[in-house]
């Protein structure tokens, strides 16, 4: 088959495993097509979590459809599993399905499936071609990897921005950067993670809600607030923040921890995270390590503000980079910038990334990035 054919439906493929997205937490989002000379004839891909895979929900609708399986291509963008989990491997799938060639996207970074599902495959003449859209395989389940690999959330940037780079004006007061498309799409973003993660600044500037106001949100993300100075139990803004999360969570210092405000945190209903030191602020890693092993949260979306934006990417845990860019320009040096450090001094010590999307949303442009590999 053509290299630009088996692109055309990998990218298919893709597409209906993102429809996996929120449900299958913490298994990856797959998709797969069966295709019979270049056209697709079933579809099929993994809609929750324990639920069958993405290869046998393709070949169960080629049967519906009264479709011969043995004559078709399987495209797929994870490698076939090769184990016994919660459902039996896909290897057998194809094997029963008589399927002859199989084209993935990625391997599977499993360590319990890796490399497992095309040896199996090929050793049985089954013609395995691995790699068709490798990158964008590959960055679908970026959550997956993070959360298999370094056993803790995935963690998503989310910044609204005006052109010359700024998310708020100097005059500190809450104001809206973006338009109302991008603020759907926030929500969007919102209902896909378990947790929101701010600033002490951002919260204290801005007294956001974080919740999610989507009518199909199914309950609200819990809170984060990182900050060295932790409030009174008493302070409104906290309480107002606990009782619309499920639960509000502190990332302090050692020290902050043992203050008499961290005590009397700790002694409400409020948990108290003492966080290391690293050269570049409390080690985030450590506190989505924790949010991954203590309360089951698989993806966080961090708010802002601009410090905290920074420090996750130093620390290199902004796995993924949405970027709201209104069409405005402040043109006041005074104004909060979108990454506040006191880094690189010459441009080629800037950090890197790398652009895997954008999109007009309403008047603004959302871009998506990633870390450079
Ligand atoms: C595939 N196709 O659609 C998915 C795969 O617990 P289980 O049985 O659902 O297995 C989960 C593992 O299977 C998961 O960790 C990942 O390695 C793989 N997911 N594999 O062939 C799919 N979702
Ligand atoms: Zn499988």
């Amino acid at each position: 088959m053509a290299a630009r054919t088996d692109e055309r439906l990998m990218a298919r493929a893709i597409e209906l495993a993102q429809r996996g997205l929120l449900a299958t937490a913490p298994n990856p989002c797959v998709g797969a097509v069966l295709a019979r000379e270049g056209e697709i004839v079933a579809e099929g891909w993994h809609t929750a979590h324990g639920h069958p895979h993405a290869e046998r929900e393709a070949i169960a609708d080629a049967r519906r459809k009264g479709v011969d399986t043995a004559a078709c291509d399987l495209y797929v963008t994870l490698e076939p599993c090769n184990h016994h989990g919660r459902t039996p491997p896909c290897t057998e799938a194809v094997l029963e399905a008589g399927i002859r060639r199989v084209v993935v996207g990625c391997a599977d970074p499993n360590p319990a499936v890796a490399g497992g599902g095309a040896d199996f495959l090929r050793q049985r003449g089954v013609a395995v071609e691995m790699g068709v859209l490798e990158r964008e395989c590959r960055d679908l389940i970026a959550d997956f990897t993070t959360w298999t690999l370094q056993k803790r959330a995935y963690c998503i940037l989310k910044l609204a921005q005006t052109l010359d780079g700024r998310i708020a004006s100097r005059s500190a007061l809450p104001e809206a950067v973006s338009g109302p498309d991008s603020q759907c799409r926030v929500h969007e973003l919102r209902r896909l993670c378990g947790a929101v993660v701010v600033g002490g600044g951002t919260l204290r500037a801005d007294n956001p809600r974080l919740t999610c106001r989507l009518p199909e949100a199914e309950r609200q993300p819990l809170a984060v607030v990182v900050t060295r100075s932790l409030p009174w139990p008493d302070e409104e803004r906290f309480w107002l923040l606990m009782h619309r999360h499920r639960e509000l969570i502190f990332w302090t210092s050692e020290e902050g921890a043992d203050s008499d405000q961290g005590k009397a945190l700790s002694a409400s209903q409020v948990r108290v995270w003492p966080l290391p030191e690293t050269g570049h602020g409390l080690d985030l890693r450590a506190g989505l390590s924790r949010l991954h092993s203590e309360t089951g949260v698989h993806r966080a979306l961090c708010e802002g503000g601009g410090r905290l934006a920074f420090a996750l990417a130093r620390q290199g845990v902004a796995d993924e980079l949405r970027v709201f860019v209104a069409p405005k320009v402040l043109g006041d040096a005074r104004a909060v910038p979108s990454f506040q450090g006191d880094w690189a001094p010459a441009m080629n010590e800037a950090l890197g990334f790398r652009f895997t999307g954008a999109e007009t949303s309403g008047e603004d442009m959302m871009l998506t990035l990633r870390p450079r590999e």
